[in-house]
This record gives structure tokens, sequence and C-alpha cells, in this order.
């Protein structure tokens, strides 16, 4: 697997692998960025940038982290039966992917300030809004439940507590809105977190990467403005 030493957007592929008990080995930051500034024709599979799975077994590469947990949802067996429950947990995918990039301000676009962040909250309550609207259309309580309703969690529920604990145990900001924007799904992500698999993973990103959530001076700008 091909990601940067950050959680971040690889953190879900890890989540995934973890959850489904599966080991992999992580390339490192200098393979990546070796293959990133090579040529095309030699990249496992054609990428702009990680992550990037490679599935040794199956002779199988992709890029594009939602299409990687697509891959590994199908293989591993971790999505509902239901079509519609199945483009869903993509949707989910999706859903995070736009979160933490707009988190980021597209990968550093721009730095957090905190007026740009105030102007910022309603709409990252929003996003937790159908977060939690999805999951109570599904029967999910604080207590109990999954986000598309399974009896077991899936990917979808993986996704979602990796989105959210990574972030709101890394900003305090983030936790408060969370905690009280969608407290059904917040139950959610502390249970599946729980989860002795990912529960381990997040102990070994602790020891790896410390308190780092994404690279660069944006990492920086969040954790100057995002925790109090
Ligand atoms: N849409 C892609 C985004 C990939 C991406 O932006 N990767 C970042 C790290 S999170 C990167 O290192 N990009 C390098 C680049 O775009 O040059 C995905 O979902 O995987």
């Amino acid at each position: 697997m091909l990601y940067w030493s950050v959680p971040f957007r690889g953190q879900f592929v890890r989540a995934v692998l973890a959850f489904a008990e599966k080991s992999w080995t992580e390339a490192g930051d200098d393979q990546i960025a070796e293959l990133m500034g090579g040529d095309v024709a030699d990249m496992p599979v054609p990428f702009m940038g990680p992550p990037v799975l490679i599935d040794n077994g199956a002779d199988v590469a992709i890029s594009q982290m939602p299409a990687i947990i697509l891959y590994l949802g199908e293989t591993l067996e971790l999505l509902p039966a239901d079509p519609a429950k199945r483009a869903l947990a993509i949707k989910v995918a999706n859903d995070a992917n736009d979160v933490i990039d707009e988190l980021t301000i597209d990968g550093g676009r721009e730095m957090w300030t905190e007026a740009s962040w105030e102007e910022f909250v309603p709409r990252l309550k929003k996003w937790m809004s159908l977060w939690e609207d999805l999951g109570r259309r599904h029967g999910l309580t604080a207590e109990a439940g999954t986000l598309l309703g399974e009896t077991q969690p899936g990917l979808a529920d993986v996704v979602t507590a990796t989105l959210w604990t990574t972030m709101c145990e890394r900003f305090s900001k983030v936790k408060a809105l969370f905690e009280q924007s969608a407290p059904a799904t917040a139950g959610l992500a502390a249970r599946v977190s729980a989860l002795p698999a990912l529960a381990q993973l997040a102990e070994r990103t602790r020891a790896e990467y410390g308190d780092a959530y994404c690279g660069g001076d944006i990492g920086a700008s969040m954790a100057k403005v995002l925790d109090a």
C-alpha cells in the first residue's frame, strides 16, 4: 500500500484492511515520491497522488481512495447485499473524501485563519448532519445500530469511524461540533473505533506518525486553528 506517513486519506484504506484482519506493508514516503516523479509507464497503476493499493496476490493495483474502498469492499465481502446500500456505502467514502479535502482547503490552497474557520463551521455542521440523517434513516441511535441499518458494522461504518475519530482525536473544535451536531454518528464512530483491530491501528498510527493528521503547512495551520 502506498500512502504518506500520516493518517489523512490513506487511513481509510488502512482501516478497512485492519478491520478485515489483513496485513499489509507500507511502501514509504521515498518510494512514493520516486514513483510519482518517474514515468507513468513505470507506475503500478497510473496515478496522480496516493493512496494506491497493490494487491500482489491478485496482480491488481488501484488508485483513488473510493475506488480502493470499493475493491476492498467487494473482495473482502464488506458491502451490503442490497445494490442501493452498496452504492450508499461508496457514497459515504466519496463524502468522506470531500470532507477531508474541505478540512484541508484542498490540500493547502490556503491556510486556516480564525475568521475562515468560523465561516466554514456551518458547512462542516451540515456535513455532520448528512451522516446523522443517513444513520437515523437506517435506525441508528447513539447507543446502537449501523449507518446503513446492517446487523454488523461494514465498510460504511469503518469509513465513518475513521473519518470522524481520526479528526476528532486531533482537533478539539471538530470534536465539540461533532458531538453536538451528530450524536448518533458520534456513538457509532466510538463503537466502531473501539473494535480491537481499529483501536490497534489507531495506536500504531500514533506511535509511527505522532500527532500528525496530514502533512505540510496546512497540517500546522489546522493544529493551530482547529485545536483549542
Ligand atoms: N482523489 C484522489 C486524491 C489523491 C491525492 O490528492 N493525494 C494526495 C495525498 S492525500 C497527494 O499526495 N497528491 C499529490 C499530487 O496530487 O500531486 C483520491 O481520492 O485518492
